[in-house]
């Protein structure tokens, strides 16, 4: 890893700036290094200067270019700017690494950039990481129902029971979702668990890979190159197979994952992925989605670790879905979500940052009772299906045809929990919604916000993000138009500019976002895009 250390002094009216760079811990004495001063406040640019010619865009003159003394590259340059901004880049074996520093009242302190946050964020997640297999729905599916059961499907549609004691269960489940928007259904009976992996090995599987929004959230942070704790009630061999090794979970003491993972059976979940263009049985999906059978565990349910004992800056919580009503030794759904709730508050009270990723919740009871944590965590994510779900708790089918209506929801459901935070993404935008100040700014949640994209946008290209050089595709996708007009509409409609914007006691910012033409899945893409930006957002804060 290309390391930059810099230092930025000033002299009277001189500024001088230091730069050592290092590969792998070792000083590098031959590096090309660039450095770019700006000047915050008047936008002024001085020239970029370097130490070689091919490096450089320009010098301005003999007195701007960078001596390297000995691997100490160092840049002299009269300036009376009070406030600026050092951009230095640095090229050592092709791979061009870049550091900002900002220089206020004779102190530097570093810009971080997206990375940096997640690569020193220190964030801890719970507690669904699951297996996923995928399958891609097509037509080879009809053609294992005889008529008979086909009918019942048909039946079955028009009021689906939403839970899977049965085959046809699985098929209504993927019409109903192609047709209505993606669900989770639990799998009450062990019948089916062996005609889907029976499904699966019948050439119908296509890959096998890390779910649940904590495992996934968790493995993009360490490809990332962070190192994230994840509480997983129920972690094999297998699960933890499938996450990064540099993430980490607790037994009781912060170990990597692997050896933490001691249960025998693993939580797994049968994903059938489709696109707007997939029939079956002749009902057309208008939408890309998915359809998930989950396995049902008595033993997966959170017993969260003592708050009071870990060392963490941010908090995600997700999972809280699959818990059942009751549990065989008597523990009920109401009991662990009070637990939960204590120990968000134990978090608060600790000012750790903490923010709930949803996801469609079918049951109405549970979904009614896990709402309750909202209104103990700092912040919550969805998509535009979830944010549904919560605002027809209270109100009867609602309209969500664009970005104002999302807003007007954000907006209720922001003031009824007091939340300080609420995303949503959507395909084509992203809204985020602010109480106060207090959070980042809004250039740096901004600046969170197209990292998300950028990240969307490569997970949506390859399948998922498995290694850094995955996201350079990221440059090359272009916005989507959708989210170019919304946010031309935003600014006729409520004032926006430059994508913020004030609403009540809120501050709304919106980002049109790069949308893939064929995306390869689109399973996990939702919790990419909401864990990365949390955590950007969180470490930001303070900044
Ligand atoms: P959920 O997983 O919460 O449903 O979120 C999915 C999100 O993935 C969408 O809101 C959208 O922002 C993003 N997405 C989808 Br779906 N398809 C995409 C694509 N082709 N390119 C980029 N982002 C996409
Ligand atoms: C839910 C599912 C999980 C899937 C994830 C994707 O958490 O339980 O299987 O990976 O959603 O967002």
């Amino acid at each position: 890893m290309v390391e930059i250390v810099s230092e930025v002094k000033r002299i009277g009216e001189y500024v001088i700036i230091f730069t050592r760079v290092f590969d792998s811990g070792q000083m590098v004495t031959d590096a090309d290094v660039a450095i770019v001063v700006e000047d915050v406040e008047e936008r002024i640019f001085l020239p970029r200067s370097s130490t070689t010619h091919g490096f450089s865009v320009y010098t301005i003159n003999e007195k701007n270019v960078i001596e390297n003394l000995s691997g100490v590259y160092t840049l002299i340059f009269k300036s009376l700017f009070k406030k600026f901004k050092v951009t230095i880049f640095a090229r050592v074996r092709d791979k061009t690494t870049k550091k900002v520093l900002l220089f206020e009242n004779g102190r530097t302190r570093e810009e971080k950039d997206p990375l940096d946050v997640i690569r020193t964020l220190k964030v801890f997640l719970g507690f669904n990481v699951n297996i996923d297999k995928i399958i891609y729905v097509d037509k080879r599916l009809e053609k294992l129902v005889n008529k008979n059961t086909r009918k019942a499907i048909l039946q079955d549609l028009i009021k689906p029971r939403k839970k899977i004691n049965s085959i046809e269960d699985v098929f209504v489940g993927i019409i109903d979702s192609m047709r209505y928007g993606s669900q989770e259904w639990v799998i009450e009976d062990p019948s089916v668990i062996k005609w889907l992996e029976n499904l699966y090995k019948d050439n119908l599987g296509k890959e096998t890979r890390i779910g649940g929004q904590a495992g996934i959230i968790a493995n993009l942070i360490a490809i990332l190159g962070g190192y994230p704790t994840v509480y997983s009630p129920v972690l094999s061999k297998e699960q933890a197979g499938l996450l990064h090794k540099n993430v980490f979970s607790l037994c009781p003491t912060r170990k990597p994952v692997t050896e933490c993972a001691d249960a025998k059976e693993s939580k797994v979940n049968w994903v059938f992925e489709f696109n707007r263009t997939d029939e079956l049985f002749n009902i057309r999906s208008n939408q890309n989605g998915r359809f998930i059978a989950g396995s049902q565990m008595e033993e997966y349910r959170p017993e969260w670790p003592d708050i009071n004992n870990i060392d963490i800056d941010a908090i995600i919580l997700a999972g809280l879905h699959l818990l059942k009503k009751k549990y065989r030794d008597g523990t009920t759904a109401e009991k662990i979500i009070k637990e939960t709730i204590e120990w968000i508050d134990g978090a608060a009270k600790r000012d750790i940052p903490t923010h709930l990723e949803l996801t469609c919740m079918e049951d109405e009871w549970l979904r009614e009772k896990i709402v309750e944590i909202l209104y103990h965590v700092d912040s919550v994510g969805m998509n535009k299906d979830e944010l549904r779900q919560i605002a027809e708790l209270d109100e009867e089918k609602i309209d969500l045809p664009d970005a104002l209506s999302i807003i007007k929801y954000m907006k209720k459901i922001a003031k009824k929990f007091g939340l300080k935070r609420v995303h949503v993404h959507t395909l084509g935008y992203y809204i985020n919604l602010y109480k106060d100040s207090g959070w980042a700014s809004p250039e740096k949640i901004k600046k969170a916000m197209l990292f998300a994209s950028d990240l969307a946008a490569a997970a949506a290209f390859s399948g998922s993000i498995e290694k850094m050089e995955d996201l350079e595709i990221a440059d090359s996708i272009s916005l989507s138009k959708t989210g170019l007009k919304e946010q031309e509409k935003l600014e006729k409609e409520i004032g926006m500019e430059n994508g913020v914007a004030r609403v009540g006691d809120y501050t709304i910012i919106f980002l049109p976002t790069k949308v893939v033409g064929h995306p390869k899945t689109t399973v996990g893409l939702g919790d990419t895009i909401s864990g990365s930006m949390f955590v950007v957002e969180c470490g930001y804060r303070y900044m």
